[in-house]
């Protein structure tokens, strides 16, 4: 069956679970994250469909059926799984995005690794998930692509379906022409985003960055540049733009370019805050820490994320500071999203070593200063740690957007705690009220974390509250309004459904 909306994301929109030899397809355990909101789209079209990749031996037998229909709170779906080998897999998402273009995206060119791409392979899995995402998607329908690693669909979707409409979203951020021309391939990928008829970004920087970019390599107008809205504008940080061009014109089409921040869900994460079973957590881990503050840090292994150089961070706040000894902690949650990536296993080792060195030179038996945890834990078991905490220390060297500082706002319903947030997390141009920190500053992480920790309960709840209404501004909700705006306005917004008789 054709769909109004088509989907196109890396991952299923569901768990496959194996039951008594037969697959089941359930709800993702969490309903924390985007892919609930993604979902709630198909609420507003008479079908919609997802594509996403699944590994197979062989593509052509690939042992499972190609389309699935789901039946769940969200409606009615096709899920497209596109049958990928392991090696395509591999070449696609873990050489080429992640080695090439991961490191592009967050400013570090000296990690940037052309040696291993296989650009024909990162084009023929593209081309497959075009073809997939134009065969779901019925006449005039509306396909939304996500993230970089499917760079080059919208332009082969536009020579396979003209009729069409195309969004693209982008998680990351979007860098600036000195160091996005960096890739080889960039006129390729600018091209195929300007085939879109919406390119969207979290924050105003990103979207000019990429106007920048387009600029530099092929002749399109800025049609319309509008006024960032004010409370997007936060005084003494890194990332914030004033005014942001939100209309092209690219060979004679038209090219919105949008920017609509992923928030979290903040009513569900303060009611898990709110439970009994939290609470006795809290307790618990308030018992062992005794007289101790908590400083919490959480985020994937990876070396945009800046853990190492947080530790340091933490290791001269202790060197200079020995009245901390005994009387602060750090928790550090840091879990890899794929373990055998060998630069997410140095990442790791370089955690493992630090926290090693610094535990052992400060610490006693009675005290830990570093607890580094590396399995994922439970997202209740995570909401009882950011109601915990003291501080939670989040400072990225360069990030999207970061949802896990608005998660531990959103768990702050009781009013207090500090957030110590990178400037160069997209995050902190609507957080301006976090004590912000520049990670690229020896002074300055050190300086926050202390603030952080010094921070009277007056100033903390003054803070988490203007913290509070950003993040319930900017919410999920929030997200998914802006964006059905914008797919109103390129006339591919999945038109309301009739009421029923
Ligand atoms: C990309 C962009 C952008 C982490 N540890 C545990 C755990 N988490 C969850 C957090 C949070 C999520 O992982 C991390 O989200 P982030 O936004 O911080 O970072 P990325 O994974 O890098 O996401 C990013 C995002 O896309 C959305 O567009 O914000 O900039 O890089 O939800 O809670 N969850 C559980 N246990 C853990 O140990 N349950």
């Amino acid at each position: 069956m054709s769909s109004d909306l088509v989907i196109v994301y890396h991952r299923q929109p569901y768990e496959e679970v194996e039951l008594d030899g037969k697959i089941e397809f359930r709800e993702n355990k969490s309903p924390n994250g985007i892919v609930p909101t993604l979902k709630s789209f198909f609420g507003k079209v008479d079908h919609g469909a997802w594509v996403a990749w699944k590994q197979a031996e062989d593509t052509a037998n690939p042992g499972f059926d190609r389309v699935v229909e789901i039946e769940d709170d969200y409606g009615k779906y096709s899920v497209s799984r596109l049958p990928l080998t392991e090696n395509q897999v591999k070449q696609f998402y873990h050489v080429t995005s992640k080695e090439a273009f991961w490191p592009i995206l967050h400013g570090f060119k000296e990690r940037y690794n052309y040696d291993p791409v296989d650009w024909p392979n990162f084009r023929q899995v593209n081309w497959s998930f075009a073809e997939a995402a134009a065969s779901e998607a019925a006449e005039g329908a509306l396909v939304w692509v996500h993230d970089y690693n499917l760079w080059l669909v919208p332009g082969y979707l536009r020579q396979m379906r003209p009729d069409v409409k195309i969004a693209f979203f982008h998680h990351t951020p979007f860098p600036p022409p000195d160091i996005f021309n960096v890739l080889p391939w960039r006129k390729e990928i600018t091209e195929s985003l300007l085939a879109c008829d919406a390119v969207g970004f979290h924050i105003p920087r990103y979207a000019a960055n990429f106007v920048q970019v387009a600029r530099s390599l092929t002749d399109v107008d800025v049609t319309e540049r509008v006024r960032v809205s004010e409370d997007l504008i936060s005084e003494g940080t890194a990332l914030t733009e004033r005014t942001v061009p939100t209309r092209l014109s690219w060979k004679g089409r038209d090219v919105i370019v949008n920017t609509a921040s992923v928030g979290v869900d903040t009513a569900y994460i303060a009611e898990r805050a709110a439970t009994d079973e939290t609470a006795n957590q809290v307790a618990r881990i308030r018992k062992e820490m005794g007289d101790a503050q908590l400083i919490l840090s959480v985020g994937r292994t990876d070396y945009t994320k800046g853990g190492v150089e947080q530790m340091q961070s933490f290791e001269r706040v202790l060197e200079a500071n020995p009245e901390l000894h005994g009387k602060v902690r750090l928790m550090h949650v840091s879990v890899s999203a794929n373990r055998n990536m060998t630069v997410y296993a140095e990442v790791q080792a370089a955690i493992e070593e630090t926290a090693g060195r610094i535990n052992g030179r400060f610490g006693r038996l009675d005290w830990q200063p570093i607890s580094l945890i590396s399995r994922p834990i439970p997202f209740a078991e995570l909401v009882a740690y950011y109601r915990a905490a003291d501080v939670a220390w989040i400072t990225p060297l360069a990030d999207g957007m970061n949802l896990v500082c608005k998660e531990y706002v959103s768990a702050r319903t009781d009013g207090a705690g500090v957030l110590v947030l990178s400037e160069f997390a997209g995050a902190a141009v609507e957080l301006g009220s976090a004590v912000i920190a520049n990670p690229f500053s020896n002074r300055s992480m050190d300086e926050a974390i202390l603030r952080g920790l010094r921070m009277g309960e007056d100033e903390q709840r003054a803070r988490m509250a203007e913290l509070k209404k950003a993040v319930e501004k900017y919410d999920v909700g929030a997200w998914g309004r802006s964006i059905d705006e914008v797919l109103g306005k390129v006339g591919g917004s999945p038109s309301p459904k009739p009421e029923a008789a």
